[in-house]
């Protein structure tokens, strides 16, 4: 009788446990009922696929099905989309312009980039351009104009160093902040007839930093036109800064244990769990209190870890002193000069 009870019991303690575990492991990415998840990129609100998924229309995802896996692009675009942070990033892949020669012929195509809402992250990003006979420039507009570009020339195939890009074979430069739109063009000296057939073509591409690492065979050939690179753009809410947006209740993007952060510059706001929650700030109930005894086990080994909402308590032993923390003055023993006045001998007493 009693097996079979303790049976069930601990049946039901697995069955319990399964269901905590479920439901610790999978902490809410979209709204209810909305698609979470497109090919291998995971779609947290804002962003969604349409309806009440996205927050307004410069948040929405097209997810491609008839790719397998499937493939996330921005709103209606052509910029597939390859990873979406909460806090403030979205990664995108660009294609490499190119300008080709051959003794006879010439044959380029340029990419174009436009986005009002998003911004070019200009921290991790650069504009990178590869060739032995290569003018290269960007250029744009938001606000202000902008054009920047490199040069690069090489003589000889062989004079370029792999991982080198300082304007032989290959070369770089930062892209001002705030950019929203680029036009890439590509120009040569001499029709590249110096480096035919080794190098027929020049490349350009706005990339992150390190997502690029030059190697002087990918002067040779046409094979580097199809190659694509991630872009990190930052993202934020609208055109209000917290002080407005937070007057707005009924539109305000923050929700329950989170704080409205004013971006750096493009006139808008973005939301943050706070201190000890994670999870999704623009979800109702998406920041999670962060269980610290579990995570990161803060207490030193004899003190007893309470988690509390947005923090915890360590409590040493009864008789120690300190604050139990293993960053903080852990637990020790009174020192022995004082042990008469203390609160141990007095009650032992
Ligand atoms: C989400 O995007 C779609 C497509 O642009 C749009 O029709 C819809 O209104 C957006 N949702 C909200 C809440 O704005
Ligand atoms: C999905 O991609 C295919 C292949 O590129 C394209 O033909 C189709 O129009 C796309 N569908 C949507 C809804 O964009
Ligand atoms: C990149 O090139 C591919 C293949 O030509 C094309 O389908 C895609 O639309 C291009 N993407 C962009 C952002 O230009
Ligand atoms: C994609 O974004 C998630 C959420 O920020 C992050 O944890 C993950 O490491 C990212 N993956 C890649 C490949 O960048
Ligand atoms: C140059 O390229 C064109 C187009 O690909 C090709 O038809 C032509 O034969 C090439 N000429 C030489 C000399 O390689
Ligand atoms: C970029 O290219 C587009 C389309 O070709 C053109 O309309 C725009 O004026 C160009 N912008 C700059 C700054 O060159
Ligand atoms: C490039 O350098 C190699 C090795 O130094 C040499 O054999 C070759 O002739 C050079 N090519 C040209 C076009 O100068
Ligand atoms: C480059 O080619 C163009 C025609 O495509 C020609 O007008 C020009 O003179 C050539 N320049 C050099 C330096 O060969
Ligand atoms: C440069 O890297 C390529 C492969 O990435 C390699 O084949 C080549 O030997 C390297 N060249 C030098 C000079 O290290
Ligand atoms: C942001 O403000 C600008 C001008 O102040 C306006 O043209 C634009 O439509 C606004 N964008 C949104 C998403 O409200
Ligand atoms: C943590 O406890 C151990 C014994 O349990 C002790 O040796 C150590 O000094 C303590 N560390 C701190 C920071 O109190
Ligand atoms: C586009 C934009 O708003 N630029 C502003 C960024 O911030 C600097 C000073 O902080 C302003 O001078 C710019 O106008």
């Amino acid at each position: 009788m009693s097996s079979i009870r303790s049976l069930v019991l601990m049946q039901l303690m697995i069955l319990l446990n399964v269901i905590l575990t479920v439901k610790a492991s999978t902490p809410a990415v979209a709204k209810p009922g909305c698609r979470s998840r497109c090919g291998d990129v995971i779609i947290p609100y804002p962003f969604g696929t349409g309806g009440d998924c996205n927050i307004t229309e410069q948040f929405l995802i097209t997810c491609n099905t008839s790719y397998i896996p499937n493939k996330a692009f921005l709103r209606n675009s052509n910029l597939e989309v390859i990873n979406i942070s909460t806090d403030g990033q979205l990664r995108i892949l660009s294609n490499t312009s190119y300008d080709c020669y051959n003794t006879s012929y010439r044959n380029g195509l340029f990419y174009n980039f436009r986005l009002s809402e998003f911004s070019i992250n200009n921290n991790k990003n650069k504009f990178t351009a590869i060739g032995c006979d290569t003018y290269a420039l960007v250029q744009g507009s938001y606000g202000q104009r902008y054009a920047t570009g490199c040069l690069s020339f090489c003589n000889n195939i062989t004079d370029v160093s792999n991982g080198s890009c300082s304007g032989i074979g290959c070369c770089q430069t930062s892209i001002p902040k705030d950019v929203r739109s680029y036009n890439i063009s590509l120009d040569s000296y001499a029709n590249h007839t110096n480096v035919l057939p080794e190098n027929p073509c020049s490349y350009a591409f706005v990339a992150e930093i390190d997502s690029y690492t030059f190697s002087a065979s990918d002067l040779l050939g046409f094979e580097f036109q199809s190659r694509q690179f991630p872009i990190t753009l930052d993202w934020n809410i609208r055109n209000t800064s917290c002080n407005e947006a937070n007057m707005d209740v009924n539109n305000f993007a923050c929700k329950e244990y989170s704080k409205c952060v004013d971006s750096e510059n493009n006139s808008g706001y973005f939301c943050k769990c706070l201190e000890g929650y994670v999870g999704n700030p623009y979800l109702p109930n998406g920041c999670q209190d962060i269980n610290e005894c579990e995570s990161m086990s803060p207490c030193n080994g004899t003190a007893r870890c309470t988690n509390l909402p947005g923090t915890y308590n360590c409590s040493c032993p009864v008789g120690y002193e300190g604050d139990g923390k293993k960053s903080g003055t852990g637990c020790s023993l009174p020192n022995k000069d004082q042990s008469k006045t203390s609160p141990l001998t007095v009650a032992l007493g």
